[in-house]
């Protein structure tokens, strides 16, 4: 068996993605999702200009060697360009491999170990009362498990939280916006909004919270202590784990959960906060940290230490990402939740799937294959938009900060 073709299919359906369709000699062919939000032609051009020249004619077969030829082979690894490009080949050839094999991904990976994926929402509102109703809202459409995040009293712009509309859009300017930032403002703000929230939803909801990297660890660790009568699922992101050290401070002093990894690109970025249990969920997707291949040998070595799965979902994770997340959740012996910010129609018109959402779970399809494909002649109707990602600084003197 040979890959004959191979292509890279960027759009911008109401959002940019970056798609990889490989096709074989037998007619059955696999697809990858590639997006880096705000970065997505850089992965276009590793893919088209670097690694479909050295995919033809090889056997789809050979996902294993494919994955140490790519990773090894280009000299220099990791990164979130190389491992998104090298993600969209893994992701397709295991779709080609499990059709091959007729059978949906998550029977080639093991079977099923659940019945679905229980995905977390997220619940966002200018003020306290405005999330408390969107909290409201979510759990009258059945989820279980909700995101909460609200602006903050003295600052304009906060990470999740929109002016004009319900949902955000990470990457919301055509040059990165710039949002304002009061670490100490919104360390006052936070556990009143999780007392207003804990306090209308009852105790049978999980609750989670993203911080996005904001603080300092031992602001974090401050956080982590303050919101502890609220039972979170999670807190998450508190600093960024550049130096994953820095995780050891806010777990001396803090019990609440903590989960990281949605900016991970290798098991070598978790190592050391897997193996001295300073996290509880790991948040690496399909898309950033390398495939199927790759994710795989993440959540088996957190399984060795009892953290669980929670992989990164928002809409910059195509609907082909959301397919081979929900095979592997569907697999994965420790899983803990997956992230879900439900894509508009105009997005998943361009991606015909077979998932489905039901009162807070989603179901992957019995399709062979992850069940996700593209429609090319749709998607050439959408070009590609340059989009960024907003930029953070603190209100107070400009310096600019992490986002
Ligand atoms: O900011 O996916 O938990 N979810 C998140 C996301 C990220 C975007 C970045 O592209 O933090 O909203
Ligand atoms: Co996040």
């Amino acid at each position: 068996m040979k890959i004959t073709a191979a292509r890279v299919i960027v759009c911008c359906p109401g959002r940019n993605f970056v798609t990889l369709k490989i096709e074989t000699d037998q007619g059955l062919t696999g697809v990858g999702d590639a997006t880096l939000n705000g970065r997505e032609l850089a992965v276009a051009s590793y893919l088209q200009d670097h690694v479909l020249p050295c995919l033809i004619g090889r056997d789809p077969q050979q996902i294993e060697d494919i994955w140490q030829y790519l990773y090894k082979g280009a000299y220099w690894r990791r990164g979130p360009v190389t491992m998104s490009a090298i993600a969209a080949v893994d992701t397709a050839l295991w779709d080609i491999k499990a059709k091959m094999a007729g059978m949906p991904l998550y029977q080639l990976l093991g079977g099923r170990s659940r019945t679905g994926v229980m995905v977390y929402g997220h619940a966002t509102g200018r003020d306290i009362a405005e999330t408390v109703d969107e909290v409201l809202r979510h759990r009258e459409e059945g989820y279980q498990a909700i995101r909460a995040q609200s602006g903050v009293p003295g600052l304009e712009k906060v990470y999740g939280v929109s002016t004009t509309q319900r949902m955000y859009e990470p990457a919301d300017g055509n040059l990165p916006n710039e949002h304002d930032w009061d670490s100490a403002k919104y360390l006052r703000h936070t556990p009143r909004l999780f007392e207003a929230v804990r306090e209308a939803v009852g105790e049978d909801i999980h609750l989670l919270h993203d911080v996005h990297h904001r603080l300092s660890p031992n602001e974090a660790a401050q956080l982590g202590r303050s919101l502890e009568p609220y039972q979170l699922f999670w807190m998450e992101d508190p600093t960024p784990a550049d130096n994953p050290q820095a995780f050891r401070l806010i777990r001396q002093h803090t019990t609440t959960p903590l989960a990281v990894g949605e900016v991970f690109n290798s098991i070598w970025d978790c190592k050391l906060l897997i193996e001295e249990q300073l996290i509880d969920y790991i948040r690496a997707t399909v898309t950033h940290a390398g495939g199927i291949t790759h994710l795989r040998r993440i959540a088996d070595l957190a399984a060795l230490y009892q953290v669980r799965t929670g992989c990164h979902g928002a809409t910059d994770l195509s609907p082909v990402a959301m397919g081979a997340a929900l095979h592997f959740d569907t697999w994965v012996p420790n899983f803990g939740v997956q992230e879900y910010m439900p894509h508009s129609a105009q997005m998943l018109s361009v991606f015909p799937h077979d998932w489905r959402f039901e009162r807070g779970m989603l179901y992957c399809g019995e399709t062979p294959g992850h069940g996700v494909d593209i429609d090319e002649k749709l998607a050439a109707k959408y070009p590609y938009q340059r989009a960024y990602l907003p930029v953070n600084r603190l209100q107070r003197d400009g310096t600019l900060w992490d986002w």
